[in-house]
């Protein structure tokens, strides 16, 4: 057995959902945010049987998309204390992180 955590973006997050039960696939879904944008996301966890791991890998892949998004990193001092405002930075957010990690026991009650 694999466990699954798969990062996805909240606008996709409801889709990915649906596709999970209309495939059978149990899944726990966690609100989450990133550590750099500091926006929320989704993350889902997923116990599963090694066989099926590249299923659900491509369930997360067609639902998951790539987004542009702009960040204002925080506005700098340098060394005189002057003040410099950045440029938006552009960063490509998604479609999806995955970790599959092993399972060493599973118990369900
Ligand atoms: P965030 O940490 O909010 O990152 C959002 C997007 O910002 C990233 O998209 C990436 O394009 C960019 N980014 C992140 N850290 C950066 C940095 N230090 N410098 C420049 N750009 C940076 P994704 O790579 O698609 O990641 C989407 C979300 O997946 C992340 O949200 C985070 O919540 C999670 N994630 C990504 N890699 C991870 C990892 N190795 N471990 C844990 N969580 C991860």
């Amino acid at each position: 057995m694999k466990l699954i955590l798969a990062i996805v973006q909240d606008k996709d997050a409801s889709a990915l959902a649906r596709e999970f039960v209309q495939k059978g696939v149990r899944a726990t879904k966690l609100a989450t945010s990133g550590g750099f944008l500091r926006e929320g996301n989704t993350t889902f966890i997923i116990g599963i049987d090694d066989e099926k791991v590249d299923d659900v890998i491509s369930i997360i892949k067609k639902s998951s998309h790539t987004r542009e998004q702009y960040v204002s990193p925080n506005m700098n001092m340098d060394a005189a204390g002057t003040s410099m405002i950045s440029q938006p930075v552009k960063v490509t957010v998604g479609g999806a992180t995955v970790f599959v990690l092993p399972v060493e026991a599973f118990e369900h009650f």
